[in-house]
Order: structure tokens, then C-alpha cells, then sequence
């Protein structure tokens, strides 16, 4: 009987850890869009601002079903910088994404943040969901690490492009 009280505790621990952090009422959400339409990839808007100080819930909503893959030891394919360094696909909690599925980063270099994207279904679109904290003012810059851009290492056209595949996120005294 022992052992089927320790699955019953161990299956409580694991509930735990895959809760959604509690955001109350008050708290601040934001969005971001990937489109790929006829200039390439882009994320909109590439530049926000979010309160210092404050958990955001932010949410990626991507339309783009291709892959830009990564290698599986690419640092990139790690979830880093959120609550629980966990982010929400399609309401799936993850640490990390496949190389070969990701088709976009979310990194912000100056906040340790990282969120992989992965593909889309075809014609479809992913959800990430993930909460980030930050506690000081600033102007930090934002790239996205996957070789989704022209080119033969696919670091040209959108890649190379301020306000498509890189911006800027302002944290702004609150
Ligand atoms: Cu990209």
C-alpha cells in the first residue's frame, strides 16, 4: 500500500510543477504576432514596452508552418528566463523544443530569455504561452536565433532586417 501512496504523492508533485502560474486580474499581458507573408518572416510588433517589476503573461501567436531548424544542442532549443523556465505550446507545458521542429527564438540576450517557437501546423498557426518577469528599467535588444532569414546560412534578408527578425523591448520604470 506503501508504494501506491508514494504514486499518489509523486502524481500531486507533478501537477504542481505543470500549474500555470496564478496571474491575478491586474496583471499585464502581452502579445506578439509571426506572420511570413511576401517580405518574409517578421514578428509584430518588434518593438514593446512592459513595466518593470511585473510578471507579463505573454503570448506568440504564430502563422508560420515552416521550420528553421537548430541543432538539438543548439542553446536556443531551451526554454530560459520564464516562469518555471517553461513556456505553453498549444497548452502543453516544455523546457525545450526539437531542433528540427523550431521554426523561430524569441531571445533577449541582456534578460537571459529564451523562448523557442516551433512550427506551426500546416496553414495553421502554434501558441506559446510564457510568463517573464523583469526587474530592471532598460532598453533591451531581441533577435531571433533561428536561421529563419535568407541566404545559405539563412542569417540575411529578415534575419539582418531591424524591426522584423530583431527589435527592441523597452522596460519601462512602473
Ligand atoms: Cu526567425
Amino acid at each position: 500500500m506503501r508504494w501506491k501512496w508514494l504514486g499518489v504523492g509523486w502524481g500531486f508533485a507533478g501537477a504542481l510543477v505543470v500549474a500555470m502560474p496564478h496571474v491575478d486580474a491586474a496583471g499585464v499581458s502581452d502579445r506578439l504576432t509571426i506572420r511570413n507573408d511576401s517580405a518574409g518572416p517578421y514578428y509584430t510588433p518588434s518593438t514593446w514596452t512592459w513595466p518593470a517589476g511585473q510578471t507579463v503573461k505573454l503570448t506568440i501567436v504564430s502563422h508560420d508552418d515552416g521550420a528553421s531548424p537548430l541543432k538539438d544542442r543548439s542553446p536556443e532549443t531551451r526554454v530560459l528566463g520564464t516562469v518555471h523556465r517553461q513556456e505553453w505550446v498549444d497548452g502543453k507545458p516544455v523546457g525545450r523544443v526539437a531542433g528540427g521542429r523550431i521554426s523561430h527564438t524569441l531571445t533577449i540576450p541582456g534578460l537571459r530569455v529564451n523562448l523557442p517557437i516551433p512550427a506551426a501546423r500546416t496553414g495553421g498557426t502554434v501558441t506559446v504561452v510564457a510568463w517573464v518577469r523583469v526587474s530592471h528599467p532598460g532598453t533591451y535588444a531581441w533577435y531571433c536565433e533561428a536561421p529563419c532569414g535568407t541566404g545559405a546560412r539563412g542569417d540575411g534578408g529578415p534575419m539582418a532586417t531591424p524591426g522584423l527578425m530583431q527589435g527592441v523591448l523597452h522596460v519601462a520604470e512602473n
